[in-house]
């Protein structure tokens, strides 16, 4: 499918001790393994993280279709947060051209935004991306209607017409959005990173709903699928994962 996803993937873990979260083993494989092989119908992947992410990303990419490329990648300064993690990962999908006209050669029409700590990110992604793609050639989005046949349908809100394009934003069942599971409209994102980037600081300490202030949210309510994130040792306990021998490293 025509879309490029960023998955965030270096934060602090404080709450886990400062645990690598994408590192953290689940069903067999670590959440990162989880998380790619979610967009593995990306045209291109960027991980934003840690070097310590690399064994994770390249096992994946020798298993990878031959066309897709993935990278890894980092925001400056480290730890500055999703949103400018976001904007470093459109600048390695774009080869540095953040700020460019939007769409620059190489990017697809579509970007999906995943967080490293989910659970069970394959549900959420692949339903999101579907209908985003559905949605995406509608021009603005339509009336709320009942997609038949699908396990997705659309919040009956959405907020006015806004200058930047559309983002798909999940909403759990508490009317919370989930926007690290997103998929936006590329130029809607290169222009939203453009607008928010404050001169000297980039996006530095900005939250995702910052980054998308002049963007129309699409709330989008995804029947059978499972937000739960990896945050506390509770969390992990919870979903039976371990806690790895040597905190912060792959075991
Ligand atoms: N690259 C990058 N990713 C981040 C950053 N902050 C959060 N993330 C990622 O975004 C996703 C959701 O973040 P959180 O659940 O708050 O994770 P966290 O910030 O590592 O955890 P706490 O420090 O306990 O808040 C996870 O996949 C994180 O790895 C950051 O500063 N840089
Ligand atoms: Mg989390």
């Amino acid at each position: 499918m025509n879309f490029d996803a960023i998955v965030v993937a270096g934060g602090r873990g404080r709450r886990l001790g400062g645990t690598d979260k994408p590192l953290l083993h689940h069903g067999g494989a670590t959440l990162l393994d989880h998380a790619l092989r979610a967009t593995a119908a990306a045209h291109r992947i960027a991980v934003v993280g840690p070097t310590e992410l690399n064994p994770v990303i390249s096992r994946y990419a020798a298993e990878a279709d031959a066309g897709q490329i993935i990278t890894l990648t980092r925001e400056y300064p480290a730890f500055a947060g999703p949103a400018a993690a976001v904007a470093a990962g459109m600048r390695a999908l774009g080869d540095g051209a953040a700020g460019d006209v939007p769409q620059p050669g190489g990017h697809a029409p579509l970007t999906l935004i995943l967080a490293a700590d989910l659970i069970s990110p394959g549900p959420v992604a692949t339903a999101i991306v579907e209908y985003a793609v559905e949605h995406a050639a509608d021009g603005r989005d339509p009336a709320p209607r009942t997609v038949a046949d699908t396990a997705v349908e659309p919040e009956a809100q959405t907020m006015p017409l806004a200058e930047f394009g559309r983002a798909w934003v999940p909403v759990d069942d508490q009317g919370r959005l989930q926007p690290l599971s997103c998929v936006i409209e590329t130029p809607a994102l290169l222009r939203a990173i453009e607008a928010a980037e404050k001169p000297g600081e980039g996006l530095a300490n900005s939250s995702m709903m910052r980054l998308l202030a002049k963007v129309q949210i699409v709330r989008v309510s995804l029947d059978g699928v499972d937000y739960a994130d990896v945050d506390t040792w509770e969390d992990a306990d919870k979903a039976g994962i371990a806690r790895p021998t040597a905190p912060g490293r792959e075991t």
